[in-house]
């Protein structure tokens, strides 16, 4: 019993071959077509290799995928709610046959694994988002991925691993299944409570964790997602740095941490079901599932995308196929009379309890304001503030978007020297002259090349912004679309500012300061935004201004009061 519990479908898979046959699959796979994997098709093969996803021997195949779409079932009958599969583009499966041998690689060209094909197919992809996540919005996060990254081929055979995807992070953190089940057993764990998170934990974690391993008399296992999560959620470094320091908190010897590479795919209830099927294989004998376990938020328009209780309820209806109990997570809260926190169901609805959202916690790291000590510890906070520096310590992007002609340079450069009269951060000015003479010296002014000189631009400044410092970018970007691109690569690591300069053309023409816009008139240059070319006017900066109306000092000087009052200058 307890941590012996067999595996999902009966054995505990282990698909890596021994080191000599390695050493000549490595040799013979010279010869085959090699595909390298995506960062989300590398933790699939991770698990898939070490027996986390047991019984599964490979990539599903068509006859697979199907039953498991339609019937949350292998066709052996075995539950299994999660298709895991391996999409390829169309050149590299065009040559492929069933029979042909593929070679496996990590983005450096590491063989990971060779698959012997046994299916190709085209997925229907709104089909396996119904069945799957139960809706085709694009604001599921699993959704989207599969209708615009996913690839449209999937091919499906079994795995022979070579070599395990390397990890330079946490080693000391990094189990197999097999070296869990063995620590279990060296420890004399013999019920063991897993707790899966993709979040940092604080006190009320802390508290209904100790609880759930308390009420069913077991150890606990903190088994945080290091994979992939949902976009936005801290980074696993930081993650797993916070948990470290939650686990002091709790008595000696009742608790371990162990991270799982997992690719999560925030389907919510099948969701749940194959975290219990996970850690069943890694010896855990309970889940704690709490209420809108991997959710992914809400939808389009704004309802959320499962019931509360959706996963516990389908956790129950699967009870006989899991072999791992569910324990149900209680909403803990913070009652301020007695300093300590309580289930919330236990609690006269007249109690005052204290809460601190999600949002709330993020304004308070943003603002640099006091974080309680009844709502985490001091250590996770240190850390959380390490990577969340209040606004006025992150970087940011300036991005003036206009015509030729509109005043963008003239206003980012006043901008840029009154803030280094500020000082505190360094300022990297990104004109579109500049940057044509050194980043982008080969690029013309069709739509593809501007594209690319502003993805560079927008790569530059979000590498700046993430190390702290202030880019200011002045060029055109005619384009909403790559403005949007850039926005978003930015705004992962600061803040982003759009200022449109709206300066009307008649102006811009009038001034015609290096005499581009005669020649475009002219026709001697063609292709001349405003002209010949389009210009996409930004729908929602943050700010627009007209330089017609007021002088470079005045605007830059608005930019300015417009920083302090989104909180990145003080
Ligand atoms: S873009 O569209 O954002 O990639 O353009 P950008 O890199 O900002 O470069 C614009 C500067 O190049 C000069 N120039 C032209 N602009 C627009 N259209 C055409 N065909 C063109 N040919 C040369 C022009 O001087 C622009 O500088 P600014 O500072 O905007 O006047």
């Amino acid at each position: 019993m307890g941590a012996f519990k067999k595996p999902h479908g009966g054995e505990l898979k282990n698909l890596y071959l021994g080191t000599e046959a390695a050493a000549a699959e490595k040799q013979r796979s010279m010869d085959y077509p090699s595909w390298d994997l995506t960062a989300r098709q590398m933790c699939d093969i991770e698990l898939l290799l070490n027996g986390a996803f047991s019984p599964l021997e490979g990539f599903l195949t068509e006859a697979e995928y199907d039953a498991v779409c339609d019937n949350m079932r292998l066709p052996s009958g075995v539950l299994w709610p999660m298709p895991i599969t391996l999409d390829v583009n169309d050149t590299f499966a065009e040559p492929l046959s069933e029979s042909s041998i593929i070679a496996l690689r990590d983005p450096e060209g590491v063989l990971i694994a060779t698959m012997t094909v046994e299916s190709i197919y085209r997925p229907d992809k709104s089909r396996e988002a119904k069945t799957v996540f139960g809706t085709t919005d694009k604001k599921h996060p699993g959704v989207a991925h599969l209708m615009d990254t996913a690839h449209a081929t999937y091919i499906g055979g079994k795995l022979r691993g070579v070599e395990a995807p390397i990890h330079y992070d946490f080693k000391h953190l990094r189990d197999t299944p097999q070296e869990l089940r063995d620590r279990f057993v060296k420890l004399g764990w013999r019920k063991v409570v897993a707790f899966q998170t993709r979040n940092p934990m604080h006190r009320a974690h802390q508290e209904l964790t100790f609880r759930a391993a308390r009420d069913v008399e077991a150890n606990l296992l903190i088994h945080p997602v290091v994979g992939m999560t949902k976009p936005g959620d801290v980074d696993h470094f930081t993650r797993v740095r916070c948990i470290e320091k939650i686990l002091n908190h709790y008595p000696e010897q009742t608790t371990a941490m162990s991270l799982l590479p997992l690719a999560m795919r925030m389907a919510g209830p099948r969701e749940a079901v194959w975290h219990a099927i996970i850690r069943k294989n890694y010896g855990c004998t309970h889940l704690i599932v709490g209420r809108d376990h991997a959710g992914p938020g809400n939808d389009s328009n704004g309802e959320p995308f499962y019931g509360p209780y959706d996963a516990q309820e389908l956790m129950v209806q699967c009870a006989d196929d899991l072999d791992i109990s569910m324990v149900p997570f209680r909403n803990m809260v913070y009652v301020e009379d007695q300093a300590q926190y309580q289930p919330q169901d236990e609690l006269a609805p007249e109690v005052k309890t204290l809460n601190i959202s999600g949002t709330e916690l993020r304004r308070r790291l943003q603002e640099g304001l006091e974080i309680p000590e009844w709502f985490s510890f001091p250590e996770v906070v240190a850390e959380l503030r390490k990577t969340h520096p209040p606004r006025h310590r992150q970087g940011f992007t300036v991005f003036f978007t206009g015509l030729s002609g509109s005043g963008k340079s003239t206003v980012a450069n006043a901008l840029m020297v009154k803030l280094m009269e500020i000082g505190g951060r360094h300022v990297t000015m990104l004109d579109g002259d500049v940057v044509r003479k050194h980043l982008s010296s080969e690029l013309g002014f069709s739509k593809e090349h501007r594209d690319l000189n502003i993805q560079r631009i927008g790569y530059v400044a979000s590498e700046i912004t993430k190390n702290g410092g202030i880019a200011i970018c002045a060029p055109i970007a005619p384009y909403a679309a790559t403005r949007k691109n850039v926005r978003a690569m930015v705004e992962q690591y600061g803040g982003f500012l759009e200022v449109h300069v709206a300066t009307p053309i008649e102006v811009c023409e009038q001034r015609d300061r290096k005499g581009l816009y005669a020649k475009a008139r002219a026709g001697i240059i063609k292709e001349f935004t405003g002209i010949s070319d389009p210009y996409e006017a930004p729908e929602n900066p943050e700010m627009s201004i007209d330089t017609s109306e007021l002088t470079p000092d005045l605007t830059a000087h608005r930019v300015l009061v417009k920083l302090e009052s989104m909180g990145f200058i003080r």
